[in-house]
């Protein structure tokens, strides 16, 4: 069976995960699809320009997916076809098809002790994450290699104390952070992280790795190195009798278990068109459109400040409640809560409301910065400064309230634009809040575990750096 259509258009498109535009054209395309009234693009635009839109996006998708898809034939999967993973072709309508493992666990004293085979010239090596040097090495392999937009706008430019933190939570395992190196110059040319988490999957806790930071230097793309990068952290994590994984990609692989999309709230909209980011409605001014962005100077939410190391053991009781409600989300201990929530300076920015009552903490703020650079050159800005939704709780206000309060405090820290998945309740603030849709999806993966129904971004809690 192929992936379902749309699924077959976004196959060719890179990972949209945060780097992600809202390039003037996809903004626009979702305007003219689903009108969210809302979005900036929406704003004044009239039945010609809607057209355009429409066609442009037509256009664009058809030059993306490439005469097989055009065709509606399957796309074939060298690598992934070989791996437990769900297929395309599965039939949940099949009763031997069960949720859970789809190999058994073997004896992790069986895993071979060594790295599969690299191309000649370059050899296997762990990231040492604490050490200066190697977090130099990872940060400008990511920052010239990793994840661009589509139009190669953008590209993502992770922090070295970002990638300190998302790289060593508690109980991290260094040889998880796998590196390939040129052997004459010891340069890193490619890199696939694991960290461990706890994973509850429709009710089962599963003990797995977030597998995060796919990356292969520009040269060497296109030689199936990332077949025998992913089978060798797959074989350092199995040899520590971990038999499953998750990940998210902006690609379509065998087989998502949901779809997610970003949304993109604009702070500060004269450098967001200025940068390409997005543009202006067609009869709409810039004053307009920055009145229409205007925020309070101040969150409205009474008591609401940062959040301190005394509020971990009550922020855990409120996430782990407000968790429980969805179908897949993490299990986070106090320990999980410290490393993953509390604030570090540039990186996580974290909020409490405290109830003056029952001392007991109500609501919950989070969200993450990571720039992308700006690579395209037609501007004398050189980095786009966004923020990201993490998690957050809201039951002493509405999420709406809490989230317009999120967004203060994005633009109070100079943030320009403010970024959200679909997932969790987030639906019930985008729209009111002036988020505009993205382009492309966010596709989550499960590795070693079926899943026999698709889930809606609705029923997924875990929000991956
Ligand atoms: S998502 C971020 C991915 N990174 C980027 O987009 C950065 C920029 N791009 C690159 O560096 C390269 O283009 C990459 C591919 C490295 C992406 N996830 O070597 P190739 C498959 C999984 O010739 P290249 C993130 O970090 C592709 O379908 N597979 O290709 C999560 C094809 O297989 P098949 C991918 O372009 C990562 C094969 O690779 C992805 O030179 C989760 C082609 O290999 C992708 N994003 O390099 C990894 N992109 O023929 C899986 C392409 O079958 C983890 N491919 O279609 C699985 C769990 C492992 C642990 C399990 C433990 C139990």
């Amino acid at each position: 069976m192929s992936p379902p259509a749309d699924d077959a258009v976004r196959a060719s498109a890179r990972d949209t995960a945060a780097g992600a535009t809202v390039d003037a054209a996809s903004a626009s395309d979702a305007t003219a699809t689903r009108a969210p009234e809302s979005s900036l693009a929406a704003r004044g635009k009239n039945d010609v320009d809607a057209l355009r839109d429409v066609i442009d996006a037509l256009v664009r998708q058809r030059m993306r997916d490439g005469d097989a898809n055009a065709r509606d034939e399957p796309v074939r999967h060298a690598f992934w076809e070989t791996q437990p993973v769900g297929q395309f072709s599965d039939d949940a309508s099949d009763g031997a098809m069960r949720e859970g493992a789809i190999s058994d666990a073997r004896d992790a004293s069986e895993v071979s002790p060594v790295g599969g085979t690299l191309p000649p010239g370059y050899e296997w090596c762990s990231c040492d994450m604490t050490d200066a040097k190697t977090q130099e090495e990872v940060y400008e392999l990511l920052t010239n290699n990793y994840v661009e937009d589509d139009d190669a706008m953008f590209r993502f430019q992770y922090s070295q104390e970002f990638l300190k933190w998302a790289l060593r939570p508690p109980g991290y395992h260094e040889d998880w952070h796998v590196g390939v190196r040129l052997k004459v110059t010891q340069t890193l040319v490619a890199f696939i992280t694991g960290v461990p988490a706890t994973l509850r999957v429709n009710g089962a806790p599963i003990s797995l790795t977030e597998i995060n930071f796919l990356c292969i230097h520009k040269k060497l793309r296109s030689k199936r190195i990332a077949p025998t990068l992913i089978k060798e952290i797959t074989r350092r994590v199995n040899a520590r009798d971990v038999w499953q994984a998750v990940y998210t990609a902006g690609v379509v692989l065998p087989k998502p278990i949901s779809k997610a999309r970003y949304w993109h709230r604009s702070l500060d909209i004269r450098k967001l068109v200025d940068i390409g980011f997005t543009r202006l409605g067609r009869t709409q001014t810039m004053a307009q459109t920055i009145q229409m962005y205007k925020l309070d100077a101040k969150p409205k939410t009474e008591g609401l400040r940062h959040m301190t190391e005394e509020d971990v053991p009550r922020v855990t009781k409120l996430l782990s409640a407000y968790l429980a409600k969805f179908a897949v989300a993490p299990e986070m201990n106090e320990a999980d809560v410290a490393h993953w929530l509390l604030p570090r300076e540039d990186v996580v920015f974290s909020y409490v409301v405290e109830s003056e009552a029952t001392k007991e903490i109500t609501d919950f703020i989070s969200f993450y910065n990571l720039p992308s650079q700006i690579i395209h050159g037609n501007t004398k800005h050189k980095t786009l400064k966004a923020a990201y939704a993490y998690y957050n709780v809201a039951t002493s206000v509405s999420l709406l309230d809490l989230m317009q309060d999120a967004l203060i405090l994005a633009k109070t820290n100079e943030f320009d634009v403010f970024n959200a998945l679909n997932l969790m309740e987030n639906d019930s603030f985008l729209q009111p809040l002036k988020f505009g849709i993205g382009d492309g999806n966010l596709h989550y993966y499960l590795y070693n575990w079926r899943v026999l129904e698709d889930l809606p971004p609705s029923e997924i809690a875990l929000v991956l750096t």
